[in-house]
């Protein structure tokens, strides 16, 4: 008799164990995607069959839980010593068109705790509270807009070429450099603020085993880095811009009730995350999430739960490494996270030659995710069809395919902006 491999001897023998073999095998034309079904958003673990908005609050708990424990990890709760200090204020900025304000928020009254420095522009000429634009950006506010006033990052910033940083320190060349991603000026003509953080004030982007940024705070007497279920620095980032809207709740000049969320791909799934977590995020906005973010996980399509864990270890918590090659068996999937946020809208983008990010899978997400805003009395993307390139849809859940590579850009915000005034200023 022949003997046959047990599942876990075939898995040993086919699954890439390293990053060029996983590489090798990468997954871009649709033809290879593998066969899958989805978890049921409407059918709670007990099995009961979601038909109502009260059952919906008890499904969610369920899916909020599962991606809390197996992918992003747990985070605190808004900490007692949390405290803000205007650190610069400009009523006069960007000749006369904006006011700039930088607020220092510390999430301890501990020396070690990071100092997050948020930088907010409004419209000079507001005659009440705006609404706003909340995310975070890679590499220091001083690279969002040359505006000398911008303070240049305090902490750690990648040594890359592209953000001209020196020994991990930012530099006045950096000034203004992702700006075609930050269009201030047109934010403000259309009546709305922005603020913005940089990432790496909350936790540095890179595995150093959660010794800096803000995980050490938070430890248990004893704890030398989180616990299996505990938040990595996707998590993080997203308890950040919680933290953010703790303060920007009681700024007068801010119309809280009326803020959106957004991020371009790392920051992207931070943003969704912090929009499926903390309700008070008016309107969620995912540009070239991808994987972790709004691509279906199960597609395999692009970059994989091997891939991402496999290049950037610190990002979600250690449970969620146990998917790496089986995306089938992970409990949630990507459709999940965008339906934690209804009946708030959202918006989906993706690029077409973003190919890593899966834009179909992204698009699917919103689609699979329309069960629950309907339920909700709200419409989703069921029965629309994956649009062409630059061809908005917008329901209560908006997408488009923008033309060209991962990025955000001009016509990006330009639907995002529409999409705002549809669905913030009316509600
Ligand atoms: C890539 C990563 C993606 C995405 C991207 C980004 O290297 O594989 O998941 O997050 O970085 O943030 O630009």
């Amino acid at each position: 008799m022949i003997p046959t491999a047990s599942p876990t001897d075939r898995d040993a023998i086919a699954l890439p164990t390293t990053r060029a073999e996983a590489m090798a095998r990468l997954i871009q034309d649709e033809s290879k995607v593998p066969a899958y079904s989805l978890p049921d958003l409407l059918i709670c673990n007990d099995g009961t069959k979601v038909t109502s908005a009260d059952q919906w609050r008890k499904r969610r708990a369920e899916i909020l839980e599962l991606f809390t424990t197996q992918m992003f990890g747990k985070a605190p709760q808004r900490p007692k010593g949390l405290s803000w200090t205007t650190f610069s204020h400009n009523p006069a900025a960007l000749n006369g068109k904006a006011v700039r304000k930088e607020i220092d928020i510390r999430f301890s009254d501990e020396a070690k705790s990071p100092v997050m420095r948020m930088l907010i522009y409004l419209p000079a000429n507001a005659t009440g509270p705006i609404p706003l634009f909340i995310g975070m950006n890679f590499a220091g506010n001083h690279t969002t807009h040359a505006d000398p006033g911008i303070a240049l990052a305090h902490s750690w910033i990648p040594d890359v070429e592209k953000y001209k940083s020196v020994n991990h320190h930012a530099t006045e060349a950096a000034r203004g450099i992702k700006y075609s991603r930050w269009p201030v000026e047109k934010i403000l003509e259309r009546g709305y603020g922005l603020a913005t953080i940089y990432c790496g004030d909350v936790d540095p982007d890179f595995d150093d085993g959660f010794q800096n940024g803000v995980h050490p705070l938070f430890y248990k007497s004893g704890q030398k880095k989180p616990a299996a279920d505990e938040w990595g620095t996707i998590a993080a980032w997203s308890w950040g811009l919680c933290r953010a809207m703790d303060y920007l709740e009681q700024d007068p000049a801010v119309d809280s009730k009326r803020i959106a969320v957004l991020g371009h791909s790392r920051l992207g799934k931070t943003a969704l995350w912090a929009g499926a977590t903390d309700p008070r995020f008016a309107l969620v906005i995912s540009n070239n999430s991808g994987c972790g973010g709004a691509a279906i996980a199960r597609r395999k399509f692009g970059e994989t739960h091997f891939l991402i864990n496999n290049h950037f270890p610190h990002w979600f918590c250690s449970n969620f490494k146990q998917y790496d090659h089986r995306e089938e068996t992970f409990p949630v999937d990507q459709h999940q996270l965008i339906a934690l946020i209804a009946p708030r809208p959202v918006y989906i983008a993706s690029a077409s030659k973003d190919l890593w990010a899966d834009p179909y899978g992204e698009f699917l997400a919103g689609v699979h995710a329309s069960p629950v805003y309907e339920l909700l009395g709200e419409k989703g993307l069921r029965g629309v069809d994956f649009p062409p390139v630059q061809t908005p849809v917008m329901s209560r859940i908006g997408y488009h395919l923008r033309d060209g590579v991962h990025d955000i850009t001009a016509y990006d915000w330009e639907q995002y902006l529409n999409f705002a005034d549809k669905q913030m200023r009316a509600s």
